[in-house]
């Protein structure tokens, strides 16, 4: 049984195919700076989108045409459909995948049926993964579909809430260890709020440091020593959501001792809704030495809302693995592919268009970033903006040799500071369009 009968492997072609299922960049085995496309971008398709997006949205019903799904809730249903993602992903070429627990399996009556139900699914991705060799980037647990998350999950004003999203995402955590997860995401579905009137800030902020404390005792428990990440999202599905941008993330991990075991996770789309560029988010994350993975997407920036869709601006691309290059790459994460068509584009096929073009744009992003290091303009105008740091007075500063009282005496001898570093904004942005 084949799901994509009319589609083979997507072959690189190179940049002159007319092959809109071809790659024209993306050549995994080509090597970039030492490592192969493949280990520098370890693409992913996600779940929840590609496999169990149907195209509704607030105003209407689905679109999706999926003739392999037979729209239940069953186990047989859910099994089928694994062997129809690992098809897909195969042809496509990507080396990972991610999902949450109850994006492969049904949710129960019960915990112990929706604990059983997941075991049933696991055993066919484990089977999946091994005929494929595809591997699982990271698991995560849905904390925020069903009903009882009303309050969010870990942040839930009721108990027996927070306690049943402990127990989902022990769960969840043993799954993601068993099928070999290269790591662990904590998405803040719910974790936020509507109204500040009815909220304990505090009280929820503590609640949300245990059940992550807890998460990190568990990890150990069984042996899972991959990464954690946090994934930030400022609002959406709440007003607004207490992992709001990296900074915060970073402030909140810090505050509560749990920055060793984490790591972020940046989704432009997200980025976006924060007011920010997803330059910005993974600059933050880098400087602190947390830069992990990417939910690779994007938005409109005429719309208000998480609309992720697939990435196809070079522009964009090449700032997102600029960065990612200049903070030593990635390696346990990747880029990830939290990214939906569009509710017209409905054709199985159109899956493949849009991952095909999506990750041939992160694999030029990835060559013109490694072009604009090759060449080392840019970065030599950036170390020219700092060179005053570099000796004398600069340098003794950063060796911490000064205090305001040496400096003032200094500077009462040296007079006014002279202008001597030009921003160069311009002439770095017409450079880079140089490289593109
Ligand atoms: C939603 C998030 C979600 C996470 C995984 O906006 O991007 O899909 O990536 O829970
Ligand atoms: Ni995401
Ligand atoms: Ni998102």
């Amino acid at each position: 049984m084949t799901a994509f009968p009319e589609i083979s492997r997507i072959p690189f072609e190179g940049p002159q195919s007319r092959n809109p299922l071809a790659f024209r960049y993306y050549d995994e085995n080509a090597m970039v700076e030492g490592k192969t496309m493949k280990d520098h971008l370890r693409f992913s398709v996600v779940y929840w989108h590609t496999f169990r997006g149907q195209g509704s949205d607030p105003f209407g019903a689905p679109t999706a045409v999926r003739p392999w799904d037979d729209g239940t809730d069953s186990l047989e249903n859910a099994r089928n459909r694994v062997r129809v993602a690992f098809e897909f992903i195969e042809k496509l070429g990507a080396p990972f995948y991610a999902f949450h627990d109850r994006d492969v399996a049904p949710e129960g009556q019960t915990l112990g049926e929706s604990n059983a139900n997941l075991d049933a699914v696991v055993e066919v991705l484990k089977e999946e993964q091994q005929r494929t060799g595809i591997r699982l980037l990271w698991g995560t647990a849905n904390l925020f579909s069903h009903p009882r998350y009303m309050h969010g999950a870990a942040t839930s004003c009721n108990a027996d809430v927070f306690a049943y999203a402990c127990a989902q995402t022990k769960k969840a955590l043993e799954v993601t260890h068993e099928l070999g997860g290269e790591g662990y995401v904590f998405w803040g579905g719910r974790e936020g709020y509507q109204c500040l009137w009815n909220t304990d800030m505090r009280r929820e902020q503590e609640h949300l440091a245990r059940f992550l404390h807890m998460a990190v005792s568990h990890a150990k428990a069984i042996g899972f020593s991959k990464p954690f990440y946090i994934e930030p999202k400022p609002k959406e599905p709440t007003k607004h959501q207490y992992d709001s941008d990296a900074a915060a993330c970073l402030n909140f991990l810090r505050q509560y001792d749990l920055l060793p075991y984490f790591k972020l996770n940046l989704e432009t789309n997200h980025a976006t809704l924060a007011g920010h560029t997803m330059q910005h988010e993974l600059e933050v994350a880098g400087a602190a030495g947390a830069l992990g993975s990417i939910d690779a997407n994007t938005g409109d920036c005429l719309l208000g809302w998480d609309t992720d869709q697939f990435a196809t601006d070079i522009y964009l691309t090449t700032a997102c693995m600029h960065s990612i290059l200049k903070y030593g790459g990635l390696t346990t994460g990747g880029v990830n592919f939290d990214a939906k068509v569009r509710r017209e584009s409905f054709d199985p096929i159109d899956l493949f268009y849009a991952h095909v073009g999506s990750m041939d744009a992160f694999a030029r992003g990835l060559l013109i970033a490694a072009a604009m290091r090759a060449d080392g303009r840019l970065e030599s105008l950036v170390s020219d903006r700092y060179a005053s740091w570099n000796s004398g007075l600069g340098a003794e500063i950063e060796n911490g040799q000064h205090s305001f009282d040496s400096l003032s005496s200094a500077m009462l001898a040296k007079g006014n500071p002279a202008p001597n570093a030009s921003g160069r904004q311009e002439r770095i942005e017409n450079l880079i369009n140089e490289y593109l």
